[in-house]
């Protein structure tokens, strides 16, 4: 053991760097109903009065969202979303939401821990100045400079978004981890920067016909989990999804690079109507 560190251990938090973003969780369980069946009715009624409370709880903690999904097909019965800014308390409420129902009542059978990240592929100001220059507008003229403040707003925008996002209350949710392949012929990581940042865009513009039925989130999971990303996706329904993934099957990124694990549809619920749902 590194003695240094063990000198340092007095307050585990000040371990961890503070870190720019979000921890995300998605954590799905199936639900022992053996096991909730041999509580009595008001054993029952305060377990799922534990769990609302801790919801409460969670959802009211500093820079804290939690989503609570019904699953679609025996995969998984509920599922939850965590974002959170710090690993700590992350860690502290997937142990409390685990037996929140009692002991042995709920059961993980998947999770997947990722952080948000901006991307390395956004246009910076200089290219955005080029691209300018190129449709005719004069450099450091009026109509330039405006275009560029204008442009670093929605950068700025678009970063906070990615680095803190807000989740939609949309019905549909799905979920799946994605990886770069780093095959003998098509390996992502053994390209070029400005290969990888041209196939991005091409992949951003797919994507951003989508605008308004999709709601996207890309966390990374590199270090974290076997796969690379994770894929969190919101819907009004599952016909844009399923188009949206399969479309994008198409789009060459996907087409020479993209690895997929297990999807997961879930149905975004109110509490309430999410116990009813998976018969509790
Ligand atoms: O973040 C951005 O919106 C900028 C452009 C962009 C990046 C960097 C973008 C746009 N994505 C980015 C990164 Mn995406 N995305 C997926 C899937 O890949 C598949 O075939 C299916 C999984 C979907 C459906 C999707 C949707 N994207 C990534 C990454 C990380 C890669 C890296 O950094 O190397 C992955 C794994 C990934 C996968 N993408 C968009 C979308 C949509 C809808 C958009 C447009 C978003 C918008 O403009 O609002």
């Amino acid at each position: 053991m590194n003695t240094e560190t063990d000198t340092n251990a007095e307050d585990s938090s000040d371990q961890v760097i503070p870190y720019q973003g979000r921890h995300i969780l998605h954590i799905l369980y199936s639900i022992e109903h053996s096991q909730w069946s041999i509580l009595s009715d008001e054993e029952q009624l305060e377990a799922k009065t534990d769990l609302t409370k801790l919801i409460q709880e969670i959802r009211a903690s500093e820079n804290t969202q939690l989503l609570t999904f019904s699953m679609v097909t025996p995969k998984a019965d509920l599922g939850f979303m965590l974002l959170t800014d710090d690993l700590h308390k992350a860690n502290e409420f997937e142990k409390k939401l685990t037996l929140s129902l009692g002991a042995d009542v709920l059961t993980p059978v998947y999770s997947y821990l990722s952080m948000t990240e901006l991307s390395e592929y956004t246009t910076s100001e200089e290219q955005y100045g080029e691209t300018l220059v190129e449709e005719g507008v004069e450099k450091d003229s009026d109509e330039f400079n405006e275009k560029i403040t204008e442009y670093n707003r929605r950068i700025e925008k678009y970063n906070q978004d990615r680095l803190y996002p807000n989740m939609p209350d949309w019905p549909v949710f799905c979920f799946y981890p994605m990886s770069k392949k780093r095959g003998e012929v098509n390996n992502w990581y053994g390209e070029e920067f400005e290969v990888r940042r041209k196939m991005m865009a091409g992949h951003a513009r797919v994507g951003r016909q989508w605008a308004g039925k999709i709601r996207q989130l890309i966390t990374g999971s590199t270090g974290l989990e076997e796969f690379e990303w994770g894929v969190t996706l919101f819907a009004h329904n599952t016909q844009d999804i399923k188009e949206i993934v399969y479309t994008m099957r198409f789009d060459e990124v996907t087409v020479k690079y993209g690895e997929f694990g297990d999807f997961y549809i879930g149905l975004q619920l109110p509490l309430d109507e999410l116990f009813r749902r998976v018969q509790l």
